[in-house]
């Protein structure tokens, strides 16, 4: 097999991207990284246009294949290359993780980049306080319903970790860092220490974001 064909475009302080390079490197995939977007732009060069029409990162080509959102380049490396340890062969228990990778990406980090924008990138002069208190509040009845579900479980999907966990997974070191007074429910922790425990996710995941703080630009 040819891993070294592996490319990823997108800045690592998007953590879309960092999702993706948390995949790859628990895959323990051979790839080249390159930055874009943000400060590094080239988002809007024709070539890269031609593998993401969005003009987003991250952008993952292998071989012939160029996959574009983060949830189906999680997806098209578990399916590839993951067959033994993140992929679910079972259509019954990949519609599990499935269930938790669309509410990732629908519910949960729909509020919380709201959240993390209006909060955390957003200069505290310019910030309004009902707007961050009511995406606060969606997001802990998020938590409280992810930590009843993990009160029987030690990972989405079940008992092993998976591709379910990274997308949630991947939200969770920003919400608990980032300063803001949250609720903190046991399970959710639980799992967390869980995650925080893979060389991957130190890697990719737990990593220093304040040159965020208070702004606005990519
Ligand atoms: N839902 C998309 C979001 C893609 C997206 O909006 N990416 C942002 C970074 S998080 C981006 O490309 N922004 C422009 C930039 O960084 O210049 C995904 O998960 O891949």
């Amino acid at each position: 097999m040819d891993v070294s064909k592996i490319t990823v475009w997108g800045r690592d302080t998007s953590y879309n991207v960092q999702r993706v390079l948390w995949t790859l490197d628990e895959l323990s995939l051979v790839y080249e990284h390159r930055n874009a977007g943000g400060s590094f732009g080239g988002l809007d060069t024709p070539e890269f246009l031609a593998m993401n029409p969005h003009g987003r990162v991250p952008v993952l080509r292998d071989g012939d294949t160029v996959v574009w959102e983060s949830n189906a380049i999680v997806r098209y490396l578990a399916a590839h290359y993951g067959s033994a340890t993140l992929w679910q062969e079972s259509a019954a228990e990949r519609a599990l993780a499935d269930g938790w990778m669309d509410w990732s990406a629908t519910t949960l980090q729909a509020d919380f980049i709201r959240l993390f924008w209006s909060y955390y990138r957003t200069p505290s002069a310019q910030r309004d306080e009902k707007v961050i208190s009511n995406l606060l509040a969606s997001c802990q009845k998020h938590f409280r319903v992810l930590d009843g579900y993990l009160a029987t479980r030690n990972y989405l999907a079940g008992a092993q970790f998976s591709m379910a966990d990274i997308p949630a997974g991947s939200i969770l070191h920003r919400y608990f860092t980032m300063g803001l007074e949250v609720e903190r429910p046991s399970n959710v922790l639980a799992w967390y220490a869980r995650l925080q425990e893979r060389p991957a996710f130190q890697k990719q995941i737990a990593q220093v974001f304040d040159a965020l703080f208070g702004r606005l630009a990519y």
